[in-house]
């Protein structure tokens, strides 16, 4: 076994690598860029190393940087994480060029897997059903045939690209010419490849993927599969195991095209096989990804099976001791992803500092963070905050200990999307199950209806509780609920009264207040420095305005 881990990478999934090499005996080494040297995956490893200014090519995805910390800090194997460089050939190389193991599948692999046409040719050969679709595009009049052959509307993809980029709709041949060129400048300026080629389009259809182990002895075995449908501009949100409405008949088909995918191609290691299922229930291969995904926790939670843990082991060529029959999935499990994000600025993220913070705790709740209250989310990288994640015997049980969990998961200072994934869990179309990767565009884009007297009361008397004391001598207050309604409320004395008092949380700054309100739950209230709060309660964040007027 390894020695001593470098893991290339930051946030909750460096945290989580760290764990792992703890409950393993080995010494871990984290690197950190300017930007992260309060980050919490550098204070928990074992080693700390500088890598680079904040911006992520000088730091984190500085190939040589990252191997020369590897060889200084004599590391025996290097883990990537997700993002930066995990699906990079050229790092897995260099890598292995300085004799250090690199933790995942070959350079190799990596590359053919990136390449999605070449990818589709594989799978075609192992017999892995592809979505309808061709070889690389080199004429526009052949693509037009081929195009007219499946049908309208065709997606025009990049071979390059992957997780929604460098992909087109087209919905008729007058379009198609067109896109082909734009796609393929844009491929060619993005990726360096301008090969793109076309596939049928599947309407609305459910994202699944199938989570797949090697060893290096040519034993491969799946543990079921992820549901990834609940997405908002390709970026997942919500991730469940085991699917919804998933038979034991069709998850030993989809199953063994994902064993078959990665024997194919020879993988060693952790891999997901992605599928694209359509209304009547035919799947297809999409993509197979080569590291270990955010969405790890759910297949976990089901299996018993240490993801990180196995696919250390497999890298140091380990057998993998579990045989398919061995792997049984037993309740439901749910994660979320947490983002700094605004909803009132269309979701865009929204780095800063975290002044409150108040972690849910309890069985079959897990929490994966990179950050903790008192630090700073930066702009520099992306904005996940933490994955929330819950198990329990059903999928009921696990939406209603989810809503519970994130009632009580404060995070304050910054807005975030607790508030919108606790809309989620009361939404109807979800808890049936019965939703694809448009839910959020269909099913989540209504406006807010306007907060009930009694919740609006306790948000008006809080505040009015709040500014009284901070401004001592103000007596009333216009109130601003934002595109609803605005009002004001009078603190005359006698006008409001509140139950409020401080809670423990495990950082609270001075200019983070927060007020605990019996019958409402835990009520934000984060000053401004334009004045007035960001008040946040469970489904809602508000922004009040506060005008003294004497
Ligand atoms: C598709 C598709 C429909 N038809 N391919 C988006 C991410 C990338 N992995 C592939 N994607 C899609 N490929 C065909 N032939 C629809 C999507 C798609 C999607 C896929 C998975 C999860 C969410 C998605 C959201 C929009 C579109």
């Amino acid at each position: 076994m390894f020695k001593k881990i470098l893991i290339a990478n930051r946030g909750e999934i460096a945290v989580r690598v760290v764990r792992a090499c703890r409950e393993m005996g080995i010494a871990s080494v984290s690197v950190y860029s300017e930007a992260d040297t309060d980050a919490l995956h550098a204070r928990l490893a074992d080693e700390a190393v500088c890598c680079g200014p904040p911006r992520a090519t000088e730091s984190y995805l500085d190939i040589a940087k990252i191997v020369s910390i590897a060889k200084e800090t004599g590391a025996d194997a290097v883990h990537p994480g997700y993002g930066f460089l995990s699906e990079n050939a050229d790092f897995a190389k260099a890598v292995t060029d300085a004799g250090i193991t690199f933790i995942g599948p070959t350079p190799e692999v990596i590359a053919a897997m990136g390449l999605k046409i070449a990818a589709r040719e594989r799978m075609i050969a192992a017999g892995v059903p592809v979505v309808p679709g061709g070889d690389r595009i080199e004429d526009p009049a052949e693509a037009a045939q081929a195009a007219e052959a499946m049908g309208y509307p065709v997606l025009v993809k990049a071979s390059a690209g992957g997780g929604g980029r460098g992909m087109r709709r087209v919905d008729g041949p007058e379009e198609l010419e067109a896109a082909l060129e734009r796609a393929a400048s844009e491929a060619e300026a993005a990726f360096g490849d301008g090969a793109v080629y076309l596939e049928k389009f599947v309407d609305g259809p459910r994202h699944i993927e199938f989570q797949v182990m090697s060893d290096a002895h040519g034993h491969t075995i799946h543990l079921g599969e992820r549901e990834c449908s609940i997405q908002r501009r390709h970026q997942k949100l919500v991730e469940e195991s085991p699917a919804y409405g998933m038979t034991d008949e069709v998850r030993a088909a989809m199953g063994d095209a994902a064993v078959r995918a990665a024997e194919a191609v020879g993988y060693v290691g952790a891999g997901t096989v992605e599928f694209l299922m359509d209304a009547s229930g035919s799947w297809y291969f999409l993509e197979m990804n080569t590291r270990i995904q955010v969405e790890h926790p759910v297949t976990e939670a089901v299996t018993g099976v240490d993801l990180v843990q196995t696919q250390i082991r497999m890298a140091a060529g380990e057998k993998l001791e579990l045989a398919q029959s061995q792997v049984a999935l037993s309740g439901h499990a749910i994660e979320v992803r947490i983002y700094a994000e605004d909803p009132d600025k269309g979701f865009i993220p929204s780095p800063g500092p975290i002044v409150g913070w108040r972690a849910p705790e309890g069985a079959g709740i897990r929490l994966d963070t990179g950050f903790e209250g008192g630090q700073t989310v930066t702009p520099h990288y992306d904005p996940m905050i933490a994955k929330l994640i819950v198990h329990a015997d059903t999928r009921a049980a696990a939406i209603d200990q989810l809503a519970a969990a994130l009632d009580d998961y404060v995070i304050a200072g910054i807005r975030t999307g607790l508030p919108f994934l606790r809309r989620v869990c009361e939404n109807a179309v979800y808890r049936k199950g019965q939703y694809d990767t448009a839910f959020i565009e269909d099913h989540m884009s209504d406006p807010l209806p306007p907060l009930d007297d009694a919740t609006r009361d306790l948000v008006f008397a809080a505040v009015g509780k709040r500014a009284s004391e901070e401004q001592a001598g103000a007596t009333a207050f216009e109130v601003a609920l934002p595109k609803t309604e605005a009002l004001a409320v009078r603190c005359d004395g006698d006008g409001v009264t509140v139950e409020g008092r401080a809670i423990a949380l495990d950082v609270l700054r001075e200019d983070g207040p927060i007020v605990e309100l019996a019958s409402a739950g835990v009520l934000t209230l984060v000053p401004r420095k334009k004045g007035g709060y960001d008040v946040g309660l469970r489904d809602r964040m508000l922004r009040v305005k506060c005008d003294a007027d004497g």
